[in-house]
This record gives structure tokens, C-alpha cells and sequence, in this order.
């Protein structure tokens, strides 16, 4: 029986080293929990970066997969199925939108958003062609493509792939005024933004900032692209996180948890107008809808429904937080806690200092609880939406004991 080393030096010798994963290997997911190869038991309080909201394995989704996965896998779209459209009338009816164009990952739901926007600035706003601009956000993550890192600000993301994408242009996050100057351009197509960036840190921002930036947007005939592809399906307590701010983004990115991190599936959703600027032949994806997908997208969407998920991710993140608070108002190396929901992190004071989130992950894996330290000083805690009271405050026990120890 190979042990995690083995492993792990297998991934070594053989896999490409664009990781550095803690040192722990998982063989089995159930709910919260996560177990290693040699047994040991964890809580995951990272949900494989909030795409398994609904929890490890949930069975209804892994049921869904195996169904459909016996029956037709995939047909790509050249012709139709009989899923499909059953599949596109459920998540528009869910969000409320015309319509949705079914994509795998992430950032191709952001390639997907920023081709629409440009084609939408083309034929719809009038824009001369080829000088549409999107502007993004400094700390912005939307994956890893070179339309994805052209808008990045992290040199870890960009170092040695250039050149970048034309037509970007990256303002401060959080600066209402930036905006405003930069939609002064009657070139602007779209401004994409994620209401709370996950990668960056988990940086919240103002309460105001995401609502005004949206009516600055209509003001100047702008779309809102919202990167939902982390905050969305329930994590930061309400389906998608522009709803804590009464709005609608003219343009919504879905992914990770749209699956429950059961299989690849995003999701961009739109009007009529902008989802109709881009016709037959133009865009897609050999696996984009296919039949397991959108199976497996409707049984994790009704999992977070039924089980009123977005709710208790509300509930539980208000007992995280202020459970913390009062550990960190007598910590002298814990400067503060923020997130919304069930994505927080903590930041530690020393930021020069990037070994001590890793060496506290270390010391709460040891405890039984697996998380890991985004921009090297902060901690990003976000754990399955299904996690109940009990196990919260024991895993809050558990991170307080392994904090403590480098007090
Ligand atoms: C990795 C980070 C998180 C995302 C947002 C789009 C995407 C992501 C807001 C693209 C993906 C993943 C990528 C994964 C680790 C993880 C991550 F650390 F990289 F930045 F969550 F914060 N929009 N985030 O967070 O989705 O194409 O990956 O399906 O690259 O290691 P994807």
C-alpha cells in the first residue's frame, strides 16, 4: 500500500511541478470530512476552493452523474438531447435570466463573458470595431488563460507569458472615483468584477461599492460582468453574492460549485440582447452542456435549495466571525478576520513573514482541519454550506488550539 510519500513523489517525478500542495494525500470525501491515505480523518475548510459547497460526494449529485452517465455522456452539439433544454430553462428560471451558455471551467465562463461583452459593444452599443474595452480590477483572479491573466496585477500569474490581450484596462478595486474616470471612455464595453475577491485574500469591499458601480455602469451604457464563479451557489449567504446588494449583473459567471465538485460545469448567463449578439458557429465547447453536466448542474442547484444552503452559510459564517473576533482581539499575531458567509480568511500582522501561514496550516492539518494560506499571509477558511453548529465550533476549537501555538 503506497503511503502519502510515495505519492507525493510520484506527482514529483512525474507531473508537472505548477503546484505546492500541503503535504496530505486524500483518498475519500464525505460531506465536511476528508480522509488521507493513511486514515486520517480531516475537516476540509476549503471545499476545493468553494466548489464543493454542497458538500463531499453529495449523493444526489453523484446520483445524477451515474444516472446520466449510463444512459448518454455526451453529443456534443452538433446535434441536440434530451437534456439540454431542460437543463437551460431550469438555471435561467433559477437566476432569472433569458438565457444561459453552457461552458466547463471558470475562466471559460470569463472568455465567455468578455467575448459577449465585445460582441454586444459591436452591435449593439455601436462600438468601432476591434476598440472595445473591458476594464477589470487590481487583485482580480479569473483563472489562468492568457485572456484570463492579461487582466492580472499578480506577477505570479503573469511572469514569462506574455504578450498580453489589447483592450484591457485594470483600476483599484474598491475606488468608485477610478471608475467613474474610466467609464469616460465611450469605448468601454464592460467592467468585470468579483463582488468579493476570493484569490486576493477574500477582500470585501465597501457596502455600497458593488450597487454604485453598477448604476455607474447603466449610466454609461456599460455591462456588469459579475465573477460568481467563487461567491456564487450560496457561499457568501445568498445564491449569488450580488443579491446582498439588490442588483442584477447584466452578464453572470458561474462554475465550481455549480457542480458541486462533482464535474466541470460553468455557466454564463444574460438578456436576450447580449446573448443573441453572438449566432450560430461563433462560440463554444465539445463538453459545453453536455448531458452529465447539466444533470449534475440541476441536482446541485436543487441540493443548495432544498437544503437551503445559502442560509446556513449565512448563519454559520455571523458564528465563525464573531467566534474568531474574540480570539483575535487578545492575538498579537492575528490582525483581523473578514468574508462574508462561509468564505472568511484571517490575516496575520507579520506580512513580510509568509511562512507562518504555511507552518499554522501545517499545525491545523496536524489537528484534523485542511486549509491553506492565499498571497502568503492570509488564511482562507471556507468550508462545505452543509457544515452544521457542532462541527463549526469544533473546528473553530481547532483553530484557535493551532494558532495559539505560534502566539
Ligand atoms: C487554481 C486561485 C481560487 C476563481 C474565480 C474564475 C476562476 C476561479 C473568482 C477560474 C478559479 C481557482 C483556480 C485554482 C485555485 C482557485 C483559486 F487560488 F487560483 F485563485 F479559488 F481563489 N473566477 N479559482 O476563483 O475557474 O477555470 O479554475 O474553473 O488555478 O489553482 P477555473
Amino acid at each position: 500500500m503506497l503511503t502519502s510519500k510515495n505519492i507525493i513523489d510520484l506527482e514529483y517525478e512525474f507531473g508537472a511541478h505548477n503546484y505546492h500542495p500541503l503535504p496530505v494525500v486524500l483518498e475519500r470525501g464525505e460531506g465536511v470530512f476528508l480522509w488521507d491515505v493513511e486514515g486520517e480523518k480531516y475537516y476540509d475548510f476549503l471545499s476545493a476552493y468553494s466548489a464543493v459547497n454542497q458538500g463531499h460526494c453529495h449523493p444526489k449529485i453523484v446520483s445524477a452523474l451515474i444516472n446520466q452517465s449510463q444512459q448518454l455522456t455526451l453529443t456534443s452539439r452538433a446535434f441536440h438531447n434530451n437534456v439540454l433544454g431542460h437543463y437551460e430553462q431550469f438555471i435561467t428560471k433559477f437566476f432569472g435570466y433569458d438565457k444561459v451558455l453552457p461552458m466547463n471551467t471558470g475562466v471559460e465562463g470569463g472568455e465567455t463573458a468578455v467575448k459577449l461583452a465585445r460582441k454586444w459593444a459591436y452591435e449593439v452599443k455601436k462600438i468601432p470595431n476591434n476598440s472595445a474595452k473591458i476594464i477589470f480590477v487590481e487583485g482580480n483572479f479569473w483563472g489562468r488563460t492568457l485572456g484570463a491573466i492579461s487582466s492580472s496585477t499578480d506577477p505570479t500569474s503573469t511572469k514569462g507569458f506574455g504578450p498580453f490581450m489589447p483592450g484591457y484596462e485594470i483600476i483599484p478595486y474598491n475606488d468608485l472615483d477610478a471608475l467613474k474616470e474610466s467609464l469616460k471612455d465611450p469605448n468601454v464595453a464592460a467592467f468585470m468584477v468579483e463582488p468579493i475577491q476570493g484569490e486576493a485574500g477574500v477582500v470585501v469591499p465597501d457596502d455600497n461599492y458593488l450597487k454604485d458601480a453598477y448604476e455607474l455602469c447603466k449610466e454609461s451604457n456599460v455591462l456588469f460582468i459579475a465573477d460568481e464563479v467563487q461567491t456564487g451557489i450560496g457561499r457568501t449567504g445568498k445564491m449569488i453574492c450580488c443579491d446582498h446588494h439588490g442588483f442584477k449583473p447584466d452578464i453572470l459567471i458561474l462554475g465550481k460549485a455549480l457542480s458541486g465538485g462533482v464535474f466541470p460545469v460553468s455557466a454564463i448567463l444574460a438578456s436576450n440582447e447580449v446573448m443573441l449578439t453572438i449566432q450560430p458557429g461563433e462560440h463554444g465547447s465539445t463538453f459545453g452542456g453536455n448531458p452529465v453536466a447539466c444533470k449534475v448542474a440541476i441536482a446541485a442547484l436543487n441540493v443548495i435549495k432544498d437544503e437551503k444552503l445559502d442560509l446556513n452559510a449565512e448563519k454559520m459564517g455571523v458564528i465563525f466571525r464573531e467566534k474568531l473576533q474574540l480570539y483575535i482581539d487578545k492575538s498579537n499575531i492575528v490582525e483581523k478576520i473578514r468574508g462574508k458567509g462561509l468564505l472568511n480568511a484571517i490575516v496575520i500582522k507579520d506580512e513580510e513573514n509568509s511562512d507562518i501561514a504555511w507552518n499554522m496550516c501545517l499545525k491545523m492539518a496536524e489537528n484534523g482541519l485542511l486549509a491553506k494560506p492565499t498571497h502568503g499571509n492570509i488564511i482562507r477558511f471556507a468550508p462545505p454550506l452543509i457544515i452544521n453548529k457542532l462541527d463549526l465550533n469544533h473546528c473553530i476549537d481547532i483553530i484557535i488550539k493551532s494558532l495559539k501555538e505560534f502566539e
